[in-house]
């Protein structure tokens, strides 16, 4: 009997477009795609189809679907570097489930706007066909900080060979030399304007970008260069946009809590909390879909939110991964439910965060702050520390050093900002918890980290020096800034204590 009930599940009990339909009128729970995905085009091409951008901007783009009426917004979806999505998505037709946890939380939601996953890795010709067809009028990319390649200025980096591959000439592995190439084929096959719209946590990702592109365009040789630059300036745009919602990863009772409300199998559930923003600067090449329709914010000031959202949120995050999993704590709600730890996460967006900010119009930071607290305190989500920990090379020019070059230029030594900063480096250096634990450490620079802080011996000054005369991270300005550097040993030497 047990086999029998587990083949039922195995065979034809997975959700796709045919059991979906079959279970008919049968919703309890759980509510099925505000589209009919059947009918939907494909008019978006979006690199780096993870979690976030199913539980984001796809949901954003159904909604306002959902609300127009308009059937040529469908999702193509490239996967980067493995296959793993798209054989999650594919065998189901593209459906997935959004599982909210947390108070206010939705009914499950099965969501029908991506209609196609691409692995880029395994073909990058068809990476670039999907950017130029002149049904798509929207490239949008969730590509994570490290997808950009940048050099320790910031510009693209070329000596990458991955990014020298592309550049030479070989079928793109890269982000921007997939964003080129397809660039490139779009003007020669006359498939019109398109908005290229990142959606990862940099400072002005949009200019950004257009930077980045602009770097590997002037690195080609000038007869494929020729026109390419020109056509880029007149037919091609790159808003910034600020996103906003806590995605941890998906796990086994996650889909088994997906399997018990829908009835089928889902290797496509994303969980998410129930908050969700996008505040997005209204400079588009062609149409766009009606996202303000499902409550994302057009304007044309998306600095001001985006460097809030870094600094407080993202900041705060960061330093309560790297304390939290120093203190053994594995979610980062656990960790928030420490005292010490909760009041340093405050005082970080506080003391040092604040007098950094320009607030938008409308913006309440101190209900801002609150509720960034509030998120971070969802039992339900399960967050896990060494998550948000992960990429941390990438991620603290980001959400922290701003923030201190802002503080030190106003003659301010930011306290909370180096201790986030010196959790990171005894992360690093220590890789263990209180308990003993192993921390892991996944970050592109892991080799260059566990070089320079192997070389350290134990003292805090030692460890603080090898990873702050890393430039690429930390400039060559902080490096040199005493006060700084000063703050730093002092937190790194008692968090080494324990
Ligand atoms: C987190 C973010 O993993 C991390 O580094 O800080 O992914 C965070 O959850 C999102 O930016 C929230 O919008």
């Amino acid at each position: 009997r047990g086999g029998a009930v587990s083949n039922e599940v195995a065979v034809g009990r997975r959700l796709g477009l045919d059991t979906l339909d079959r279970l008919g009128g049968q919703r309890r729970g759980w509510i099925g795609p505000a589209v009919d995905p059947r009918a939907l085009r494909v008019g978006i091409v979006h690199l780096g189809i993870g979690a976030f951008h199913r539980a984001h901007q796809a949901v954003f783009t159904e909604l306002a679907a959902a609300a127009t009426g308009q059937d040529d917004w469908g999702i193509t979806g490239v996967t980067q570097r493995s296959a793993s999505v798209r054989d999650q998505l594919m065998p189901q037709d593209g459906l997935y489930s959004v599982l909210e946890r947390g108070v206010g939380a939705a009914p499950l939601r099965v969501v029908g706007t991506v209609r196609d996953v691409v692995f880029g890795g395994g073909d990058p010709a068809a990476v670039v066909d999907r950017i130029a067809d002149p049904a798509v009028r929207l490239v949008t990319l969730t590509v994570t900080e490290k997808g950009y390649r940048r050099d320790g200025t910031g510009r693209l980096d070329r000596s990458d060979p991955e990014v020298a591959a592309d550049l030479g000439g070989q079928p793109p592995r890269t982000v921007v030399g997939q964003l080129v190439r397809g660039l490139q084929h779009r003007l020669a096959h006359d498939a019109g304007p398109v908005t290229v719209l990142s959606c990862d946590n940099l400072v002005g990702n949009g200019d950004v970008l257009r930077g980045l592109v602009q770097d590997f365009v002037d690195a080609l040789p000038s007869s494929e260069a020729g026109g390419l630059a020109d056509w880029i300036a007149s037919s091609v745009r790159f808003p910034s946009c600020m996103v906003d919602r806590i995605v941890p990863a998906t796990t086994d009772e996650d889909r088994a809590d997906v399997l018990a409300v829908l009835g089928l199998e889902d290797r496509g559930v994303v969980v998410a909390e129930p908050f969700s923003q996008w505040v997005i600067e209204d400079d588009f090449a062609a149409d766009r879909p009606a996202w303000q329709r499902a409550g994302a914010v057009l304007t044309n000031d998306v600095a001001a939110w985006e460097a809030v959202k870094l600094r407080m949120l993202n900041a705060s995050h960061s330093l309560l991964a790297y304390l939290g999993a120093l203190s053994g704590y594995d979610t980062i709600a656990a960790a928030l439910s420490d005292d010490r730890l909760a009041a340093a996460a405050e005082a970080l967006m506080v003391e040092d965060v604040t007098p950094t900010l320009q607030v938008p119009d409308g913006l309440d930071l101190d209900d801002y702050r609150c509720q960034v607290l509030n998120r971070f305190a969802n039992p339900a989500l399960r967050h896990r520390t060494v998550q948000v920990a992960m990429d941390g090379s990438q991620k603290l020019p980001v959400r922290l050093l701003g923030t201190v070059r802002d503080r030190l230029s106003a003659g301010a030594v930011p306290r909370y900002a180096a201790l986030a900063v010196a959790a990171w480096m005894v992360y690093v250096a220590q890789g263990r918890d209180v308990r003993g634990r192993d921390l892991p450490l996944d970050d592109p620079m892991a080799d260059r980290l566990r070089t320079a802080t192997a070389g350290a011996g134990g003292g805090p000054g030692r460890v603080v020096d090898s990873l702050l005369r890393i430039p690429e991270i930390f400039g060559a300005d902080l490096a040199e800034h005493d006060g700084f550097r000063a703050a730093l040993v002092e937190h790194v030497g008692r968090l080494m204590k324990g």
